[in-house]
């Protein structure tokens, strides 16, 4: 499909129309989607592999990328250039999450608890140049010292201070990176720590864990542009009986510590029952800031790519609704090998952005009124209606309007990369 500006204008003005009689300005819908920003992983574009020689393929911590598709990114130049091209198939300015395994250190063997801000010039460079933020990660799997299964909260001393020393050189990164750039960096902390079958040590497991966390989050580290934030997780590959940073336990840790911690919900680390949208506005009554990592759960945390669904929908209303979009930080977490990740990251990321414009473009007010009349019927009726309205014309002006292929044309920009760039990395 390849629409022409005329016709994209034309079907604009059309849903302009239908919106403003549900009392909703489009115009000004766009112009809030240009100041949002979510933040692209840089892990789909190399299945979470890292730079790091010793423990590349390594794996481990229960987190899979399956798949065999040619193409991916070897180093850091690949993986930029990778990400600057996805970026020029997603309308707005996005931010680049980063892990601590895609230090760059020269071929020198640095250890993670050796890491700074250094190893990490040129990915400041490249973000300074475009005028992008970065969020990190500090990595606590794909290493020798995390195959026990437990690393922050390891019974080992030697194993556990390695991991904080991580934790803290982490945190130090991201504080610097935010500095440097003067934008926020979000530093999230997941542990895979667990264990596949009835563990028995299960409190001894938490109470280390919290005094990890706690000398983490004690060490002095400027927070002008840096946000901490902690995931929690239900189980994963080799963690299937026992997670020891679960939902409840970073809950408490969140709520009752005296630094300020973000939670993170990723999508795929609930039962497949439950509603992430919903425990949005309980975090918020307590907490500051949440971050969002978005992924899609097939039957598991498969992390797969993320779609317009339900679920998705749903998350982006919940934070219209509490009109904290200040406050909800989106991340995008999924890694699809098996097709080309270009497309896996263009085609996350525009769904993420999707939402968001239908979040933003819902007449709330109007659900709002129906609630305050007491009139469920009239809430319900009006929730169906909105789904059938012409939602797709203002997202084609918002890619128009961003310089951003409109429709799926850009599949074909993919096509031509694919076979100019990735083919030769066969
Ligand atoms: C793992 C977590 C975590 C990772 C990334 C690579 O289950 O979701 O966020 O996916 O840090
Ligand atoms: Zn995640």
């Amino acid at each position: 499909m390849n629409l022409d500006y005329e016709k994209i204008l034309a079907d604009y003005e059309r849903a302009k129309e239908v919106y403003k009689d549900f009392g909703v300005d489009t115009d000004e819908v766009l112009s809030k989607m240009k100041g949002i920003s979510i933040s692209l992983h840089c892990w789909q574009g190399d299945d979470v592999t890292g730079f790091e020689e010793a423990t590349k393929g390594m794996g481990g911590g229960g987190i899979l990328a399956t798949g065999n598709y040619f193409g991916r990114a070897r180093n850091g130049d690949e993986l930029r250039s990778d990400l600057e091209f996805a970026m020029s198939l997603i309308p707005g300015k996005h931010k680049v999450n980063l892990h601590a395994i895609y230090a760059e250190t020269d071929g020198k063997k640095v250890e993670r608890n050796e890491l700074s801000i250094d190893h990490f010039e040129k990915w400041l460079k490249w973000a300074k140049e475009r005028d992008i933020g970065i969020d990190f990660n500090p990595t606590f799997f794909a290493h020798p010292k995390a195959q026990s299964g437990y690393t922050l909260s390891s019974t080992d001393t030697e194993i556990r201070k390695f991991w904080i020393e991580h934790g803290i050189k982490s945190r130090e990164i991201a504080s610097q990176i935010g500095k440097e750039l003067k934008k926020t960096c979000i530093n999230n902390i997941w542990i895979p720590d667990g264990s596949k079958d009835f563990t028995a040590k299960r409190y001894e497991h938490r109470k280390i864990l919290k005094e990890s966390l706690d000398e983490i989050f004690s060490a002095s580290v400027d927070k002008t542009y840096l946000v901490d934030s902690v995931e929690s997780k239900l189980f994963g590959i080799g963690s299937e009986a026992f997670v020891v940073g679960s939902h409840e336990f970073y809950m408490g840790y969140v709520f009752t510590s005296k630094h300020d911690i973000a939670i993170c919900f990723d999508l795929g680390h609930f039962h497949p029952t439950e509603s992430v949208a919903d425990k949005i506005s309980s975090v918020l009554a307590f907490s500051k800031k949440v971050l969002l990592h978005l992924s899609r759960g097939m039957r598991w945390d498969s992390d797969h790519v993320v779609v317009l669904n339900d679920e998705v929908v749903s998350v982006s209303q919940e934070v219209k609704r509490a009109d904290a979009f200040d406050r909800v930080f989106f991340a995008l977490d999924f890694f699809d090998a098996s097709i080309n990740r270009i497309i896996a990251w263009v085609t996350g990321a525009r769904a993420a952005l999707k939402s968001i414009l239908y979040a933003l473009l819902e007449p709330t007010h109007l659900l709002n009124e129906a609630e305050e009349e007491g009139d469920f019927g009239k809430r319900l009726a009006l929730l169906e209606e909105f789904k059938t309205l012409p939602f797709g014309a203002v997202w084609n002006k918002f890619c128009y309007e961003s310089n951003i292929p409109v429709g799926n044309s850009w599949l074909d920009k993919v096509k031509e990369y694919e076979e100019k760039v990735l083919k030769s990395r066969i």
